[in-house]
């Protein structure tokens, strides 16, 4: 059984393109583009960062998107 814990994180590994464990507004500019080219603002990055930045080091690490992903938002029902 796939948690939703496990679809995070493997979406979290896919966006961050150097693997530090640690997305920075570039790399998910670049995951927003290859997932279907929504075209996302610079503010609107920047929005979603500080959306789901709790230590507010201006990245998203793991627990981070963790928590913004997998609380009740469900990419496939
Ligand atoms: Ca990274
Ligand atoms: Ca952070």
């Amino acid at each position: 059984m796939t948690s939703a814990r496990d679809a995070a994180e493997a979406e979290f590994k896919r966006f961050d393109a150097d693997g530090d464990g640690l997305l920075t507004a570039a790399e998910i500019r670049q995951a927003n583009e290859a997932l279907g080219g929504l075209g996302a603002s610079e503010s609107e990055i920047e929005a979603f960062i500080t959306s789901a930045d709790s230590d507010g080091d201006g990245t998203i690490g793991l627990e981070e998107f963790v928590a913004l992903v997998g609380h009740g938002r469900h990419e496939k029902a």
